[in-house]
């Protein structure tokens, strides 16, 4: 009998696959990206009590909330970037829920990024990994592994007085995954971009090519030194918010073991 259904649940239940939560918790004090103070800016996460089983709602306690859709551990839609304006169906709420369960790769990434804020993910990097791992599958998620989700406070966005510097993909490095026609893109930074990438050409260039083209991003991913480089499968699926160019999400991994 071969329901793999079943033996997926068989293999939660049994321990043989476990869950691994890549998601950072809301917090009003998780850092959120600063764009150069001419453009508009994101919004913390900010929770309003409503009531907390008191003469506002004797037994009951609930919270209105106010955020950016780019808030926390989140994930980008291809309407997010200009290139991707006129993709099909590409808002939140009209992509394909089957994209939003998949298999996952892990680029490791950390020991350069461990001396390099602006350590750059490029196409020979991704080539060594492809040697070791074997080529990247199409519709597959790929992650880039940088430790940065172990750093708090001002040393995640580290922001000098020229921007900020975190690590991130060369425009080369992005066009390869494309040609590896992969689902998307995510990273343990504040954006799917380099702090510096307004300085690559085009600018912002993960957002620019792969949105473009479509894909997909996840930002502020954390717990990615838990993962195997292969054999992974990811669940994201965004809220579901009219018109959204992106939505803060619960990402989880399904890891053999
Ligand atoms: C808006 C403008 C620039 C960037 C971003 C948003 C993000 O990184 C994001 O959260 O998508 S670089
Ligand atoms: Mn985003």
């Amino acid at each position: 009998m071969s329901d793999s259904i079943a033996n997926v649940t068989d293999a939660l239940a049994s321990g043989a696959a476990r869950i691994i939560d890549l998601t950072h918790t809301l917090d009003p004090d998780f850092p959120v990206i600063i764009l150069p103070p001419e453009f508009g800016q994101c919004a913390r996460f900010r929770m309003e009590e409503v009531s907390a089983y008191d003469h506002r709602g004797p037994a009951w306690k609930w919270h209105n909330l106010t955020l950016n859709e780019h808030t926390g551990t989140h994930f980008d839609a291809p309407i997010h970037w200009i290139s991707g304006k006129d993709v099909p169906n590409g808002a939140v709420d009209e992509i394909d829920p089957a994209a939003f369960i998949g298999p996952v790769v892990v680029i490791d990434c950390s020991a350069g990024a461990a001396t390099d804020d602006d350590f750059e993910l490029t196409p020979e990097t991704i080539e060594a990994w492809e040697t070791e791992h074997g080529m990247i599958p199409a519709d597959t998620w790929v992650l880039m592994r940088t430790d940065w989700s172990k750093r708090s406070g001002t040393d995640y966005l580290n922001m000098a007085p020229d921007g900020p510097h975190s690590p991130g993909p060369t425009p080369a490095a992005v066009e390869l995954l494309l040609k590896r026609n992969i689902r998307g893109f995510g990273t343990e930074t504040v954006g799917t971009d380099a702090g510096q990438g307004m300085h690559y050409v085009p600018p912002y260039p993960a957002h620019y090519l792969l949105h473009g083209a479509g894909k997909f991003g996840l930002q502020c991913l954390r717990n990615l030194d838990q993962m195997p480089p292969t054999g992974a499968l990811l669940i994201a699926p965004p809220l579901k918010i009219k018109g959204g160019t992106g939505s803060p999400l619960r990402v989880l991994a399904m890891v053999t073991r």
